[in-house]
């Protein structure tokens, strides 16, 4: 059976690997000679004074009481104020002498890259910077990595980047120097959680639990110096598949009790887990449903557990029928998560946070904004992005995906000021101004973003080198959502290409930014989505997944295209949202073109904004995009000679598969409207 994942076609293991955005001064003497580190003795705290040694500071004197050292002769001092908010920090200089107070030793960490990415200015002047502060308490990668290779999916689940930096063939890897750097380069952007397999868990993920405890026990050790913590993905039939019970019933007394000892155990080993991460009922994945249980008391099986260690459970509301018959006209997938969530709300114990895909469906390039997200008052939730590009392009195609999220981010769920980040700031899936009666739930509170991690063994981390910027966008988006693309794609290009040639970074910005609009201008149109080979979810497939049984359908026939899902005559998903989108969404003439076929079922020849039939909007989008990204090929060459050969190289490379790809997007798509329509192109361009 061939891979589906990707790890054949990165180059792994090299030995040369890319520092991505890591600030290169690291390498130069350390500006500050001397620095005062005033603070309890904590394994972060070790990391930033490890960091400055590497980095040539000549002296550092760390105390947990102040005023060992003359102040005179101290660069930089570093000290922690616990007044201020969690994992936040200040810089500041001032006579002479650069000062970073962190909240806490996590605050310490992110402070001491921000100074880095300052390079020298952080020691010259006098200035003062305001509080840095996290949007969102958890921000966490997942890894979708398997132990064993799977058959079908490879080590790394929908990975374009190499190997698992974590597991070769069924072994935790012996040497983790790649984890430590990859440790390193998440703390640098703030992230501070990781979930280390699967949420697919097979039987040999499961002995994480308990035989393999001793991987998540190393894993841990080498995550905790840059203040990550690590989660587990865990089975839900764990008690059978370990062969210790005969079931996994949430209600039965035995299973609570395995579940309990199991968990204490796993926190005897590695005492600051997170917690479990679990996909129930989910493609195949077993859950409470075969017991004829809720998820809330799946959910809630796990969480008494934890609750103990203080640990969290994030549950994933990714459930939905796979098994569809096609011909089924009555059930519609985009329901589902909504549907067997929202009667829960409040049935959720304090240590269970819900994760949410952004959208209704599956990481499309449009979906809307799923409607459970702000949908569950007396509930955690958690919003869950994808990093890994599976329908995106597979780190083969550029696309700055931090376009498609801050739009996400940014979405008004009552049409009012209140964003979505802000929910995901306090964790509630409410407006923050609510005046609910019912008060949200305060014990361990706090936000949480969630993105499935798209790094590997590859020597550029993400295969296609852009694809860092995604990663890093995530994190800068968990920090602070308020951020423009714009403005996090100019750090990274400043802090991955320091000193570059002034016609470089123009030149990155040209080919970059916008890159989301173009990959969705030649792919499936106008919200329609899942148009992908089956299996792999790379490259067209009009009717790939028109007659399966997992509820992806496009049904175009010869008048139109796109699923009628009003409250009118189509599958009443339009109502699971607040005004005024339940309205906006539910009339063709109001519903927001790029999702008109997410939401309706619209003829051919039905006239678009700017007049063109729908026929002629698909025609143009294709062959538009398509020559587009010709164009931005032919750019590329600018860059020759301005960037290292071997990154010139496989963004060509990836370029020259992009345009492949994207002109056979265009010619599929577009001779499949013609043939379905009838309607010629205005501007005759070939159609087959
Ligand atoms: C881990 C999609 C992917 C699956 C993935 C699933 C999920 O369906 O194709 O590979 O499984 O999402 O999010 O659980």
């Amino acid at each position: 059976m061939a891979l589906i994942g990707s790890e054949d076609r990165s180059p792994d293991d090299t030995g040369w690997l890319h520092p991505a955005w890591l600030p290169r001064s690291l390498t130069a003497p350390l500006r500050a000679r001397t620095v005062l580190v005033v603070a309890p003795e904590h394994p972060v705290i070790r990391t930033v004074v490890d960091e400055l040694s590497h980095a040539g500071a000549k002296a550092i004197w760390l105390t947990d009481t102040d005023a060992t050292a003359s102040r005179a002769v101290i660069d930089l001092t570093i000290t922690i104020d616990p007044e201020l908010p969690p994992e936040s920090f200040r810089l500041a200089r001032h006579g002479g002498q650069t000062s970073l107070v962190g909240a806490d030793p996590k605050g310490v960490l992110y402070g001491h890259f921000h100074l880095l990415r300052r390079g020298r200015l952080a020691f010259q002047g006098q200035w003062r910077q305001p509080v840095s502060t996290p949007a969102i308490g958890l921000r966490m990668l997942d890894h979708w990595d398997n132990i064993d290779v799977h058959p079908v999916m490879g080590q790394v689940e929908r990975g374009y980047a190499g190997g698992s930096l974590f597991y070769d063939a069924g072994s935790l890897r012996w040497d983790l120097g790649r984890v430590d750097q990859y440790a390193r380069l998440l703390a640098s952007v703030g992230v501070n959680a990781v979930s280390i397999n699967n949420v697919n868990v097979h039987a040999t993920e499961t002995t994480l639990l308990t035989t393999r405890l001793d991987w998540v026990t190393r894993l841990a050790d080498h995550l905790r110096p840059w203040g990550i913590t690590v989660f587990l993905s865990v089975n839900f039939a764990a008690p059978i598949v370990l062969g210790d019970l005969d079931s996994c019933d949430p209600c039965d007394q035995r299973v609570r009790q395995w579940w309990a000892d199991t968990t204490d155990r796993v926190y005897a080993a590695v005492p600051d887990l997170g917690g479990y991460l679990v996909k129930a009922d989910s493609e195949g994945q077993p859950g409470p449903f075969a017991y004829g249980r809720s998820h809330a008391d799946g959910a809630n099986l796990l969480a008494r557990a934890l609750s103990p260690h203080q640990g969290v459970v994030l549950w994933r509301c990714f459930v939905y029928n796979h098994r569809q018959d096609w011909r089924d006209r009555s059930t519609d997938r985009a329901r589902a998560a909504f549907d067997h969530f929202v009667e829960l709300d409040g049935a959720f114990l304090d240590n269970v946070i819900l994760q949410i895909k952004h959208g209704p469906i599956d990481f499309q390039v449009r979906e809307p904004v799923s409607p459970l997200l702000a949908a569950m008052p007396r509930t955690r939730v958690c919003l869950e992005l994808q990093v890994t590009a599976e329908y995106t392009g597979q780190q083969r195609h550029v696309h700055y995906l931090p376009e498609a999220w801050q739009e996400i981010l940014g979405f008004r769920p009552w049409g009012d000021e209140t964003k979505l980040w802000q929910l995901m700031a306090i964790g509630q899936s409410q407006s923050p101004e609510s005046t609910t009666t019912e008060s949200p739930r305060s014990v361990r509170s706090g936000g949480a973003i969630a993105a499935v991690s798209n790094v590997g063994r590859d020597e550029f981390w993400t295969g296609h080198p852009f694809a860092q910027a995604n990663l890093y966008g995530f994190a800068r988006l968990a920090w602070d959502p308020t951020l423009t693309p714009a403005a996090i794609l100019d750090e990274w290009i400043g802090s991955t290409f320091p000193e570059a040639n002034p016609d470089l970074a123009p030149l990155l910005r040209q080919i970059i930014l916008g890159s989301r609009a173009l990959y969705e201008s030649y792919t499936a149109p106008n919200g329609v989505g899942f148009m992908v080979t089956p299996g792999s979810h790379y490259g067209p497939s009009v009717d790939g997944y028109e007659y399966s049984p997992w509820g992806t359908y496009h049904f175009a026939d010869r008048e139109g295209i796109g699923v009628d899902r009003t409250r009118a005559s189509g599958s009443g998903y339009t109502g699971q949202y607040h005004q005024p989108w339940a309205d906006l969404f539910e009339s063709v003439e109001t519903c927001p073109e790029e999702l008109l076929l997410f939401f309706h079922h619209v003829r051919w020849d039905h006239r678009m904004h700017d007049g063109d039939t729908l026929a002629q909007h698909i025609y143009n989008s294709h062959f538009d995009g398509a020559a587009a990204i010709h164009s931005l090929a032919r750019l590329w060459t600018q860059a020759d000679g301005l960037v290292e050969p071997r990154l010139y190289r496989r963004v060509a490379e990836r370029l020259d598969e992009q345009c492949r790809c994207a002109q056979e997007w265009c010619d599929q798509i577009t001779s499949y409207v013609w043939r379905h329509s009838g309607i010629p192109d205005d501007h005759g361009r070939p159609l087959y």
